[in-house]
C-alpha cells in the first residue's frame, strides 16, 4: 500500500493498459465526470480503458459514460477506483474487484484505505480536481476529457457554492473551460432544471419539515410511501440532501431517505461554523465522509432513526 502524489499516480498509470475504472454505488456526478473524463484521457494516450457498467446512474449523468462501458469479453489487467472512499460503497457488481484496486483514487477523508497504490487528497472539493491533475500530467486535457471532468467539479460543489468550493476548484474549472467545453449547457443540465416530479417532491420535503436544536437543525424525510405517491425516481433525487442547506439559520440539514423498508440512509449536510460535526455523527453510526458533508445506513422504524441520529448528532455538536 502506497501513498501517490498525483504524479507519480499518473506515472503508474502511464505503465498500465486494459484499465477497468470503478464508480461508486448511488453513482454521483463526481464520480461518473472523474470516471469518464480518465477512460477519456487514458484511450487518448492509446490504452484500452473502460468502465465497470454502474446499473445505478441516473439520466442526468448517463450521458458522460454509456459509451464508454466494458463489455462482457473485457478482461482488465488494472483496476482503478474514483471517489470511492470505502468497501460499503461498491455496488454488487464492483464488489469482486475490490481486491484487484491498484489504485484507489479518493478526496473523502474517511477514505477506508484499499488498493495497492492510493492517491488521496481530502483537501479538495471534488475527486474531479484530483483527476484532472493526473490526466493532465498524462498530457494535454481536451474538449472531450474536459467535459466530464467540469461536470464532476461542477457538481460535487453545487456550482460552486458549497462550503468544500476553494481557489483550486476555481483554477481547475477556468482550466476546463479554456478547452471550449459547453459549460453552459452543463450548468443548465445539472443546476437549473428540475423535473415536475422533483419540484412536487420538494414542495413535499419543506411542507413537512421538523426542526430542532432550536431550529437549527432540520429533518427532512423522505418515507418509500412519498416516493410512489409522487412517482419520482431515482432521477428526480440528484443531490436531494442540499435541500435542507437553504433554509434561513439551519446549520444541520438531515435528509432522511428510506431506501428499503426499514433501512434509511442519512445524508447530512452541516454548516461551515463548526457546530456540527457531519463526518464524527455519521460515524457513530457506522458510515463517514466529510466534515460538513456525511452520510450513513440507519435502521428501524422513521421514529426510531429520527432518534437515533438527533443523539448522534447531539454528540458531535459543540
Ligand atoms: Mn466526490
Amino acid at each position: 500500500m502506497s501513498r501517490l502524489t498525483t504524479q507519480a499516480a499518473a506515472a503508474l498509470l502511464r505503465q498500465q493498459d486494459n484499465i477497468l475504472i470503478l464508480t461508486h454505488r448511488r453513482p454521483d456526478g463526481d464520480t461518473i465526470g472523474c470516471a469518464a473524463g480518465l477512460c477519456l484521457a487514458l484511450r487518448q494516450m492509446g490504452k484500452r480503458a473502460f468502465l465497470l457498467k454502474n446499473p445505478e446512474v441516473t439520466a442526468v449523468n448517463a450521458i458522460y459514460v454509456e459509451p464508454l462501458w466494458a463489455g462482457a469479453d473485457f478482461a482488465p489487467e488494472f483496476v482503478v477506483s474514483v471517489d470511492i472512499a470505502a468497501k460499503s460503497l461498491f455496488f454488487e457488481g464492483a464488489a469482486a474487484y475490490f481486491d484487484r484496486i491498484g489504485l484507489a483514487i479518493d478526496h473523502h477523508p474517511s477514505f477506508e484505505g484499499f488498493g495497492v497504490h492510493q492517491c488521496v487528497n481530502p483537501e479538495r472539493a471534488a475527486c474531479g480536481e484530483i483527476v484532472f491533475e493526473i490526466c493532465r500530467e498524462l498530457g494535454k486535457i481536451n474538449r472531450e476529457t474536459a467535459l466530464p471532468l467540469y461536470a464532476a467539479v461542477a457538481t460535487d460543489t453545487g456550482c460552486f457554492v458549497y462550503t468544500n468550493t476553494t481557489a483550486n476548484t476555481h483554477r481547475v474549472a477556468a482550466e476546463l473551460m479554456e478547452t471550449g467545453i459547453d459549460y453552459i449547457s452543463v450548468n443548465k443540465r445539472h443546476f437549473r432544471t428540475k423535473t415536475k416530479r422533483r419540484i412536487a417532491l420538494e414542495a413535499e420535503l419543506l411542507g413537512k419539515a421538523e426542526f430542532f436544536h432550536e431550529d437549527r437543525g432540520v429533518f427532512l424525510c423522505l418515507p418509500l410511501e412519498m416516493m410512489e405517491r409522487t412517482g419520482a425516481n431515482e432521477n428526480d433525487l440528484e443531490d436531494i440532501a442540499s435541500l435542507a442547506g437553504i433554509i434561513e439559520g439551519v446549520d444541520c440539514g438531515a435528509v432522511l431517505r428510506e431506501l428499503k423498508p426499514g433501512e434509511w440512509k442519512l445524508s447530512l449536510r452541516t454548516g461551515a461554523n463548526g457546530r456540527v460535526n457531519a463526518t464524527k455523527a455519521c460515524e457513530t453510526l457506522g458510515g463517514g465522509g466529510h466534515a460538513m458533508a456525511a452520510g450513513a445506513t440507519v435502521h428501524g422504524s422513521l421514529e426510531q432513526v429520527k432518534k437515533a441520529v438527533l443523539e448522534a448528532v447531539g454528540q458531535a455538536a459543540r
